[in-house]
């Protein structure tokens, strides 16, 4: 008889220990996976229009993470990226050159709450225009 208590007792603590093992799996299965590519900030949107040789137009970034940007006259040429941290020296006013068909410096960090000026010093109208030429349809490029 005492036996026999034994046995189930020890058939008990098994499948405990059974079911709390498959229940530990299972909620770390669960956890999503981190997204390897996280989208680029969904929130900025801007389109400067047609800036003409010695315009300019401005956008102040205030969120953190990457926009990226072109041009809708010389896409897919045309293109630039916008990195905002907080790891970043924080200056009031920071300049990217229309320069050619090119945007100078094409790859530019700012702090969050940076105003970013869009100079053009060609001789050509430009657009700096949120997103990437996939990204919008309603391109008027040539
Ligand atoms: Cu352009």
């Amino acid at each position: 008889m005492e036996n026999l208590n034994r046995r189930h007792y020890l058939v008990i603590s098994v499948s405990l220990v059974l079911t709390l093992i498959i229940a530990g799996c299972s909620s770390t299965n669960s956890d999503p996976d981190p997204d390897p590519n996280p989208d680029p900030n969904p929130t900025v949107n801007f389109n400067s229009g047609t800036v003409s040789p010695d315009e300019s137009y401005s956008y102040t970034f205030e969120n953190e993470g990457n926009v990226e940007y072109y041009c809708q006259f010389h896409t897919p040429d045309m293109q630039g990226e916008i990195t905002i941290s907080s790891s970043v020296e924080a200056v009031e006013r920071d300049t990217v050159y229309m320069e050619g068909m090119q945007f100078n410096p094409a790859q530019l960090s700012v702090a969050p709450g940076t105003e970013v000026v869009w100079l053009n010093i060609s001789d050509l109208d430009h657009t700096a225009t949120s997103g990437n030429p996939d990204s919008n349809d309603d391109n008027i490029g040539y």
